[in-house]
């Protein structure tokens, strides 16, 4: 029996909930990881993956030293390069110092158009807070994204708009205060597992009432009262049309429309066409079910709508996360304990990477780059000349993929691209075409853990060091601040994003002749006090103060004890706003050609474009792509389960197996997005939704057709 030599806690890297790991060590070894019984978040509970997930720290194939290509690549002509041949290893001094120079010459040459970077919501706080300082503080540009634009960009500027806030109201242990809560768009038991084990004991052990609204049957539908499931792309009708029903059968809240709500009226005529009949025959679902559900909704105590990615990726998705506010709006299930609107973060750090200003249309702290109040007070605290920051909202992801080589809504074209931590070759919709894009591409440095499909495009590699490895925090999905400690040192030469950007921010600071003296940090913690600073809601977390379980935004001043819920007596923007709303079907309807919808997403075991997954023992889970069929159109289509079959859209083809299944209704086919050698984003469709530019990843239209078994798909394309 191995005898730990120490324990160091942690908090987990995959998923938003955010729960708390001790990692038992000897030396250099992490050889086993559990959860305290007392942790306020998981009581002691882990899923899979922050219970064995964790070995990819250790896999043979990460990279552990700076690496620059041999070849210079010729703009249009940039090819992947995975084999290690095509790369020679080099110190950190020459890899920085190559990158600073690019990065200077281009923003000599073009301006700062030219240069553009995706931030990492992996990372920590202080890392992403960082690396959006060097773009907008030196570089001046906003071109700075992460992958909450292709997550729940659509639930932020919904809420943002409606109540001036985009964080959850709830601690998500508050499910446990639900007499009926809705889970609509979220396979919560496979992406936010932890969360599930709290609704699911709100149920069988405290009576909550269950309605799940979504067009597979996710396992939470066992647990459920009531299952909707719609028709991918009908939430707007189906929301009003439960709105509709509220306000016609008299189970509004007057008092609660009257004191914290405007543009009632204009609202509720606009559900006038939103009849259950008229939902029926869009969204699918037996109108007896949707008058029941609101009903149900509508006459709790206390009740809360939790929700994921089903909601927002959509061209519509704003409209979806709107419709679903003015439940809460109506019927007052908002600002006390256990009422709410909780959108159901994915990323370990999306909330915290949003809030430090990895967004292109705000500084820190959701302060608009566009309003000259908050630009004097960045460039203040920034030691920057009056008028030096960009006015302009930067490009998004998907805008800056897009701009590569032509220009993008109000800018130039991107030339260089810095990608810190994501994977867009693989989380971007479109492939072909971002494969297009990058091939265009005038300069690109990627840091990861792992040679991505995105790195392998790239000049310059530079090595990061994992979560265990490092200090910093996480923000989780109900706003608690948390450490993130390290717990051995980083593998080869790995650094610290925060070190190597500040390294990168000081090279880049001598050769445009500036002072350096805004980038010399010793600890994360450092980095915090200037976060605390210059983000209100942060103002009084310090390191010292997130010892036990960490501090829930907002924290307005160091004896602050934290917010567990949000929105009590009013909300940011003052009133609750109600938006009426009109249905728009998404983008690509299906038609003889491509008569199945596609909805894309996660299974359990594995993370996104898989380069942490996919290089640990979780791969041995589930280790090869699956499409799940209904049975009824498999009979159809002629195919059985496990046999290989070929999807086509109208911008690319994939092939893997089949898995025939009643877990997805007839007419839809589902594709998890986590396997290269079947990688569901050659199929899904960029267009975006017009206010948050959030891409259509949960609908577009596809082919299935039987392949020869001789045909059959690669059992394992790892490499
Ligand atoms: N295991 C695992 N967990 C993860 C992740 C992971 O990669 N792997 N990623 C994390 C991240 S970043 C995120 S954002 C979350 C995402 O968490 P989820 O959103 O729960 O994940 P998805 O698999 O995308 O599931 C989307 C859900 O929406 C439903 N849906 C599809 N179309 C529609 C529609 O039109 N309307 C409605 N109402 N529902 C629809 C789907 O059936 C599915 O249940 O998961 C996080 N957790
Ligand atoms: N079809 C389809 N596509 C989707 C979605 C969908 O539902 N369907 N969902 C979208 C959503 S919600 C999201 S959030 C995006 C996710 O898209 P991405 O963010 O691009 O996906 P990840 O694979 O999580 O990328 C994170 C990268 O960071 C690296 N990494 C991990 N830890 C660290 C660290 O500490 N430092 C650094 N520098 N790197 C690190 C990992 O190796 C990995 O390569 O995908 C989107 N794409
Ligand atoms: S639920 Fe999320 S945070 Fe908790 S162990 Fe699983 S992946 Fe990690
Ligand atoms: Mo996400």
């Amino acid at each position: 029996m191995i005898t730990p030599d120490r324990t160091v806690t942690t908090t987990c890297p995959f998923c938003g909930v955010g729960c708390k790991l001790n990692l038992h060590l000897k030396g250099e070894q992490i050889y086993a990881v559990t959860s305290p019984a007392d942790a306020v978040v998981n009581h002691g509970n882990l899923c899979v993956k922050g219970r064995f997930g964790w070995d990819y720290v250790y896999h043979r194939k990460r990279i552990t030293t700076p690496l620059i290509r041999r070849e210079a690549q010729a703009p249009g002509a940039r090819k992947q390069a995975f084999d290690r041949s095509a790369w020679r290893e080099a110190s950190w001094d020459e890899a920085l110092d190559l990158i600073a120079d690019r990065l200077t010459a281009q923003f000599r040459a073009h301006g700062p158009d030219a240069l553009a970077a995706f931030a990492c919501a992996k990372a920590t706080n202080e890392d992403n807070y960082l690396l959006q300082k060097l773009f907008r503080s030196i570089f001046r540009i906003n071109n700075i994204d992460h992958c909450t634009r292709l997550c729940h960009a659509g639930s932020v500027v919904a809420l943002q708009q409606a109540m001036g806030s985009s964080a959850m109201s709830n601690t998500a242990s508050e499910v446990i205060h639900n007499d009926v809560f809705i889970v609509t768009g979220s396979n919560t038991a496979e992406t936010h597992p932890i969360i599930a084990i709290q609704m699911k004991a709100a149920i069988r052990k405290h009576g909550a009432k269950l309605i799940v609204i979504d067009p597979r049957r996710v396992e939470m539908v066992d647990y459920a009262t009531l299952w909707l499931p719609l028709r991918p792309g009908t939430d707007v009708p189906l929301y009003s049309a439960i709105a509709h029903v509220i306000v016609r059968d008299g189970l509004t809240n007057p008092d609660f429309i009257a004191a914290r709500t405007e543009g009632y009226e204009a609202y509720a005529a606009s559900l006038a066409p939103f009849t259950p009949e008229y939902a029926e025959s869009v969204c699918g679902v037996d109108r007896r079910l949707i008058v029941e559900a609101a009903h149900l909704y509508a006459k709790a105590q206390n009740a809360a709508i939790y929700w994921a990615l089903g909601i927002p990726e959509h061209t519509h998705g704003t409209d979806n996360a709107s419709s679903l506010i003015h439940l809460a709006f109506l019927t007052g299930h908002i600002g006390r304990r256990g009422t709410g609107l909780n959108p159901l973060r994915g990323q370990n750090n999306v909330q915290g990477a949003s809030d430090c200003g990895a967004m292109p249309w705000h500084y820190p702290g959701y302060q608009a780059v566009d309003d000259e109040r908050n630009a004097r007070f960045f460039e203040e605290a920034w030691g920057i000349e009056p008028g030096g920051l960009d006015r302009r909202r930067g490009l998004s992801t998907t805008e800056i993929v897009g701009a590569i080589g032509k220009g993008g809504p109000g800018h130039g074209p991107v030339r260089a691209l810095y990608v810190m931590g994501e994977n867009p070759m693989m989380s971007e919709p479109n492939l072909n075409h971002t494969r297009h894009q990058l091939e265009q591409i005038e300069f690109l440095v990627c840091q990861d853990l792992f040679m991505t499909e995105t790195a392998a495009f790239a000049d310059v590699f530079l090595p990061a060091a994992t979560f265990a490895e490092k200090n910093g925090t996480f923000t989780n999905t109900d706003r608690r601040v948390q450490r993130v400690r390290q717990a051995i040192a980083p593998r080869g030469q790995a650094r610290a994003d925060w070190e190597i950007v500040c390294d990168l921010a000081r090279r880049v600071c001598a050769r445009l002749g500036l002072p350096d003296t805004a980038w010399q940090f010793e600890h994360p913690g450092q980095v915090m006090v200037e976060i605390a600073r210059v983000i209100p809601d942060y103002a009084g977390v310090r390191y010292e103060r997130l010892e036990g379980e960490g501090l829930q935004t907002p924290v307005a001043d160091t004896a602050h004890p934290g917010t567990p819920f949000l929105f009590e007596g009013r909300f940011p923007r003052g009133r609750g706003k109600f938006r009426p709303l009109e249905y728009r079907p998404a983008a690509e309807p299906t038609d003889a050609d491509f008569p199945f919808i596609l909805t894309t997403g996660r299974v359990l075991e594995h993370w996104h474009g898989g380069s942490i997954t996919r290089h640990s023992r979780l791969d041995e889970l589930f280790p090869e792509p699956l499409m799940e069929m209904h049975p009824d159109d498999a009979v159809r289509v002629g195919v059985g389960d496990g046999q290989p079959v070929r999807v086509a859209s109208r911008r690319g083809a994939i092939s893997l197996k089949a898995k025939v299944t009643t877990k997805t209704t007839p007419g839809v086919v589902f594709i998890p997005f986590h396997f290269h050698e079947a990688a569901a984003n050659v199929l899904t469709l960029d267009a975006v939704d017009p206010m948050a530019k959030i891409p259509e990843y949960k609908a577009c239209a596809v082919r299935v057709e039987p392949l020869a078994e001789e045909a059959k798909p690669s059992r394992r394309g790892r490499r």
